[in-house]
């Protein structure tokens, strides 16, 4: 028992170093908000898949087999990303191709729209933010503003790379916001012990807290522990969560509901197991909606983590929502 806790204690502790690593890479307490978001291309050549752009991997040849290709060299060309929301960004960078092509970025647009979708009309109907005006391809950009009169800011949920009639190469689209914290776990990969309202609904932006208003999960069995988690994929420096419970009934079951965390694993019955505890409601009675700005089960204190877990025994678990919100 000693030794295993111990170990936690261990383990707690190197994760807490490699996160604070993390956080320093990512510089000055901001985030890149393109990682693993949905992306899309006019065109895919062989394996230059447009997810490529966001891999997390900036390496700038071809065959290291992180770089995108569009198929084509139409009169438009052009890479989307859909950061789910919309972000006040501090600055953007665009690590070109340098083993071939890297011209053929000469000249690239940025667009920018908060609504529509990353596709031809999404591309048509975006605000031009940004124009290159450089004379020789360069290795990497860094954007930190439009040059645009029509958009003084960069603001966005779609934003879109383009050049004309070439093929399009990018090899990382980094995206950085420093301002203010977001919701994190907004529509990320969720998963649940047991399913009869789908883990998705905890992380979908709605905070209907009716069972009939279509938004609240519920595990399907009350065993010794169900859980629902939620993989942020990425480590985060949490600042606060947010939990709202079932307010049309049920609201009691939540009652000594705990938060687990961990940086490695996955969102499964041995991540749980293996899940370092943080908090454990005290609380009488079932609240509607939950604050939690900090750990309550020591060594934890800080709600550092890539993997969330919500759990309870021998109860349904239904969650309307749960937001996870980090930032500077
Ligand atoms: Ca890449
Ligand atoms: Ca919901």
């Amino acid at each position: 028992m000693l030794i295993d806790k111990m170990l936690t204690k261990d383990r707690v502790l190197i994760c807490l170093l490699i996160s604070s690593h993390v956080y320093f890479v990512l510089g000055s307490g901001s985030f890149n908000v393109a990682l693993n978001k949905p992306t899309w291309q006019s065109s895919t050549y062989r394996s230059g898949v447009s997810s490529r752009a966001v891999d997390g991997n900036t390496n700038q040849r071809w065959y290291g087999n992180s770089c995108t290709e569009t198929n084509n060299n139409k009169a438009r060309e052009w890479l989307c990303v859909d950061l789910k929301q919309s972000f006040d960004i501090s600055s953007m960078k665009i690590f070109n191709r340098i083993d071939g092509g890297t011209n053929n970025i000469k000249g690239f647009e940025v667009r920018l729209s908060s609504t529509g979708n990353c596709d031809e009309g999404g591309f048509i109907s975006a605000t031009a933010c940004y124009k290159d005006h450089t004379s020789t391809g360069q290795s990497i950009y860094t954007i930190d503003r439009c040059n645009q009169p029509s958009v003084p800011s960069l603001s966005a949920r779609f934003v879109f790379v383009s050049i004309k009639r070439q093929y399009l190469y990018i090899c990382e689209l980094q995206i950085f916001t420093g301002l203010g914290s977001f919701n994190v776990a907004l529509n990320k990969p969720t998963w649940q012990s047991s399913t009869l309202g789908d883990s998705s609904n905890a992380v979908d932006g709605n905070t209907n807290q009716d069972w009939y208003g279509g938004s609240c999960t519920i595990t399907n069995n009350k065993k010794a522990r169900e859980w629902l988690c939620v993989d942020l994929k990425q480590s985060f420096d949490i600042s606060s969560m947010k939990i709202f419970n079932m307010a049309s009934c049920c609201t009691d079951e939540m009652k000594g509901f705990e938060i687990r965390l961990s940086f490695t694993g996955h969102c499964d019955e041995a991540g749980f197991t293996s899940a370092t505890p943080c908090y454990q409601d005290q609380a009488q009675k079932g609240q509607y909606v939950y604050t939690i700005e900090r750990c309550n089960q020591p060594p934890v204190l800080s709600l550092s983590a890539r993997y969330v877990f919500v759990s309870v025994q021998r109860q349904y678990l239904h969650i309307c929502e749960l937001q996870i919100f980090a930032g500077p």
